[in-house]
């Protein structure tokens, strides 16, 4: 009978591949529907011999408790974006720079959710969702549900890929259909659609709803020797792989593909919000390499956004944790990109004076980047007041006189003590990339902050459940759970510390960058300016920020502060040996690597203790030299510097 099960799986995976897939269907639904029936039927009989990739998991319910967190293995990036041809043009510059000869492959760019699906042996064995890139949601069972994504690879082969999942508009529109029949809320757009059915616990909705996927990228290290070689293989292996795409060796080319697809878009089954431009040689792509949050070898042309007439009704004045002071519209509510806006950002006090924004205007809003509502311009014919915009002169919050730096667009509040910065970055603090405590939102720090009961970041761990018991609306129940989920944050990796305490240029990525650098806060207040600043992925910018910070006052106080109150403070990542072989060393790696990768190596010396550069200096200890290596390597033949191959790197 495994047999007969086993070929069952197979003819029926392949049926289903014709069908969803590549839409060459070469049997009829009846004669799919008696092998379907005759396999669910031998494995009722025999459940111990369901084969994992039996299309039998693809439909039926399972209900979820949750979604697990996954590590991916391969970090997810995100994309440059490029909002006109300008951009385009100073991205290929960069790119011509190190490769004159670069060709690139432009695709369509889906609007979607990015997965991530993982094969051993050619079997699926994981889904998850991109998260923050490092660690996201398994969501394995629902994407098993997703019908175009094969369960199972013709070829016994273990490899990660990644693309987009999306909801077909038809699909969209049936289920919108529907859910204005029950009564139930409709979805704003397909997106929004897609992402609400991939985080349904009812897997069975997911079986209903009609996903379908574009497989854009092998994460997992490839023999492939391009983007465009990339996609066939993947095409080859049973994904889909959109087909609308070109290589373009100019911009111009690239720009005529954006300029046909814009007229296109609107006829195709699915949403795109851009076009992606690759380089499409992998050699050159992993010689570009990456900044911390992006390929430098790829970038995302955005279409530009739906745009809106309203009326300004307002200005609201807010102060941000790092002092500056923010105008937002109130304006006439208005429907963009499928959400009512009423309140729209103004940037800043010279977009107002440069844009000539006057009372009362009517003004064009947009959502920038498709997400957050701002004021473009002026419709001048339509000014009815000459009247212009009143800016404040003091703190709205402190009433300190604000500034406005000559180097500076922004207002300023300098006023260390002023309560809206203080209590924006208690509200950082708490956020859920920096120490993530469910439960300390905007309301509760306000109530917290405004009855004295805390009045810095150290201040949360010294409070007690009868002092959150004074708070409206809290109960013992809930009194508790604050506290507790305060405790439990004391444990957190140092890089969430690190990040909550809002030093300006340090984001979460820098922060772990950091941390994976020198292991723990009171280490990295101390490395000096050179030594942050030659790490991978920083640089000065955010070197002389950490440096001021630390060498503040109150700084060291705060620091003292925390760890008295048990916070930790130390990177609890993986662990480097404080007597690695490479502890200490920094190390520069240079020229082609012929059996890792640019990113393995790093990760290899990173486990080795060493601090990756990027530039060979004084400060170098040991540069690891591959094929074709160029300036860097005579540069520290020329400082005398300790030069190594790839193979050295292996055998340690
Ligand atoms: C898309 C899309 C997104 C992924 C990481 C580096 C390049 N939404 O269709 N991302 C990428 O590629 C990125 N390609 C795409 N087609």
């Amino acid at each position: 009978m495994k047999n007969r099960m086993s070929e069952l799986v197979t003819l029926l995976n392949r049926y289903a591949h014709e069908y969803y897939t590549k839409d060459t269907p070469s049997v009829s639904d009846s004669e799919y529907d008696q092998l379907y029936r005759e396999l669910v039927s031998l494995e009722e009989k025999y459940p111990n011999d369901i084969l994992p990739d039996s299309p039998t998991h693809r439909v039926g319910g399972k209900v979820l408790d949750g979604f697990e967190k996954y590590q991916h293995q391969y970090p997810l990036y995100s994309l440059q974006d490029a909002f006109s041809r300008a951009e385009l043009e100073a991205f290929d510059e960069r790119v011509r720079k190190e490769f004159p000869e670069a060709i690139y492959l432009c695709e369509l760019k889906i609007d979607g959710l990015s997965i991530s699906l993982s094969y051993e042996n050619g079997i699926l064995v994981a889904g998850a969702t991109r998260g923050d890139g490092s660690i996201g949601e398994n969501i394995t069972e629902n994407l098993k549900r997703v019908k175009d994504i094969p369960l199972t690879l013709p070829q016994p082969l273990t490899m990660t890929v990644r693309g987009e999942c999306y909801m077909p508009k038809a699909s969209f529109d049936e289920v919108n259909r529907f859910r204005q029949e029950n009564g139930e809320a409709e979805f704003a757009n397909p997106r929004n659609a897609a992402a609400g059915t991939l985080r349904q616990l009812d897997t069975a909705v997911v079986a209903k709803r009609n996903l379908s996927t574009f497989l854009y990228q092998e994460a997992s290290p490839t023999t492939e020797v391009s983007q465009e070689s990339v996609l066939k293989k993947l095409s080859k292996l049973g994904f889909a792989v959109n087909d609308n795409r070109v290589l373009a060796s100019s911009i111009d080319q690239v720009w005529n593909f954006i300029e046909k697809i814009s007229q296109e878009r609107n006829k195709l089954p699915y949403e795109i919000d851009g076009i992606v431009i690759k380089v499409n040689s992998l050699a050159a792509q992993e010689e570009l390499g990456f900044t911390v949050k992006a390929p430098k070898w790829a970038i995302a042309y955005k279409f530009p956004a739906e745009e809106k007439e309203a009326k300004l009704l307002s200005v609201d004045w807010t102060v941000g944790r790092t002092g500056v002071v923010t105008p937002t519209a109130n304006l006439t509510p208005v429907q963009l990109a499928g959400t009512t806006v009423s309140r729209a950002t103004l940037h800043n006090v010279d977009y107002i004076k440069e844009k000539d924004i006057r009372k009362d205007d009517t003004v064009i809003v947009y959502k920038a980047g498709d997400i957050i509502p701002a004021v473009l311009r002026v419709v001048e014919t339509k000014r009815v007041s000459e009247e212009k915009l009143a800016v404040p002169k003091y703190c709205p919050s402190c009433e300190s006189e604000l500034l406005h730096f000559e180097d500076e667009v922004a207002l300023r509040c300098i006023n260390p003590l002023c309560p809206a910065q203080i209590r924006e970055g208690l509200i950082h603090f708490a956020s859920r990339d920096a120490m993530n405590i469910t439960g300390l939102g905007p309301a509760v720090v306000e109530k917290l902050f405004s009855q004295g009961l805390v009045s810095d970041v150290a201040g949360i761990y010294r409070l007690q459940v009868e002092e959150l018991l004074q708070l409206e609306n809290f109960k013992e129940k809930s009194a508790n759970k604050l506290y507790n989920a305060i405790q439990a944050s004391r444990e957190n990796s140092a890089e969430r510390l690190l990040f909550g305490l809002g030093i300006r240029h340090v984001g979460s990525k820098a922060s772990r960058i950091l941390l994976e650098h020198f292991h723990d806060i009171p280490t990295l207040a101390k490395a000096d300016l050179d030594t942050i600043a030659s790490i991978d992925g920083l640089g000065l910018v955010i070197a002389t920020s950490l440096h001021s910070y630390f060498e503040q006052e109150g700084t060291q106080t705060l620091l003292a502060e925390l760890q008295e109150a048990g916070v930790n403070l130390a990177y609890l990542g993986e662990k480097v040996a404080a007597d690695a072989i490479l502890s200490g060393k920094t190390v520069v790696l240079t020229g082609k690597l012929e059996t890792l990768t640019r990113t393995q190596a790093r990760e290899k010396l990173l486990r080795l203790g060493a601090n990756v550069a990027s530039s060979v200096s004084k400060k170098t200890d040991l540069v690891i030299a591959g094929a074709d290596a160029g300036s860097k390597l005579a540069k520290a033949q020329e400082l005398g510097i300790e030069i190594q191959n790839e193979e050295w790197l292996e055998q340690l």
